[in-house]
């Protein structure tokens, strides 16, 4: 971060800046409370003070937010606790049907073939063998109902099964004092999250969806479940896994929205 500087505010539109900022936070600050808090309060002088930029244009305003984001990520990575667990639901509570969503329509869904079918496992681990889905799903599984959340505005609660990420990631022997785990996609998108999150207990990369194997539009073959982040940063239809201690970023990450994206 720079060092304050007083903007040159009277250079600025500043109602029209500060608008622009406004929007900028619904879309990088997914706490509904925060965000809340922010777009209501926020100010040209609070906006510079908080993030020590210039918000002499929209770039600033840009540079400000993008600020408050890693800020952001500090914060969320520092409160996580590694055992606390998200609240799980009785079936009864599943939502139906379960909304589809991607960066495309759901005509437009990948159909990935399962005979041909390799996962890659590769980075900071000693086991770079690729993972056939028989071998997967002959590991122990596990089903969780919980609650996906989608910065979109929706909500819904659905049952996945499939094994522990942790388990897998000590099977192929990775290195987990590496900081981050990434993903990437049958279709383009790629995301990627912090090594406690990967390691937390709820933290599963399911095979199946409602009990049967995962359909086409939910992710199939694979989906990593993490009821303790936001929707997006769930990745489908993964292929290949890599541990890493560089920042991958993600597919909406990179456009602006908060990297840890906890919920
Ligand atoms: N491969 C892939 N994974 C993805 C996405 C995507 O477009 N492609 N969208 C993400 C977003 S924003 C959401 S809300 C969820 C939607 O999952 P669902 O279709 O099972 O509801 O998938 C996430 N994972
Ligand atoms: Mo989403």
């Amino acid at each position: 971060m720079k060092i304050l500087q007083r903007p040159p505010l009277q250079q600025v539109d500043s109602e029209a800046a500060l608008i622009d900022a406004r929007r900028l936070i619904v879309r990088k600050i997914e706490q509904p409370a925060r965000r809340a808090f922010l777009t209501r309060s926020l100010t040209m002088g609070g906006l510079s003070m908080l993030t020590g930029c210039s918000i002499s244009n929209n770039e600033g305003v840009e540079a400000a937010l993008t600020a408050i984001s890693r800020f952001n990520d500090k914060v969320q990575g520092l409160i996580f606790d590694p055992t606390q667990l998200a609240p799980t639901y009785p079936e009864s509570m599943i939502t139906r049907p379960f909304p589809f969503n991607a960066y495309y329509s759901e005509d437009e869904v990948r159909e990935v073939d399962e005979e041909s079918y390799r996962l890659e496992v590769t980075g900071m681990v000693a086991d770079k063998r690729r993972w056939t889905l028989p071998e997967l799903r002959a590991m122990e599984q596990h089903d969780q109902v919980t609650r996906h959340i989608c910065v979109e505005g929706w909500s819904a609660i659905g049952k996945w099964g499939g094994v522990r990420f942790a388990e897998l990631l000590s099977r192929v022997g990775a290195d987990t004092s590496a900081k981050y785990v990434g993903f990437k996609c049958a279709d383009d998108y790629y995301t990627s999250i912090d090594m406690p999150t990967a390691l937390h207990p709820q933290t599963l990369l399911t095979l199946t969806y409602d009990g049967q194997p995962l359909p086409p539009k939910y992710g199939f073959p694979m989906k990593l479940r993490m009821p303790t982040k936001l929707g997006y940063k769930n990745p489908k239809h993964i292929k290949a896994i890599f541990v890493t201690n560089t920042n991958p970023g993600g597919y909406w990450e990179d456009q602006g929205y908060n990297w840890f994206g906890g919920s």
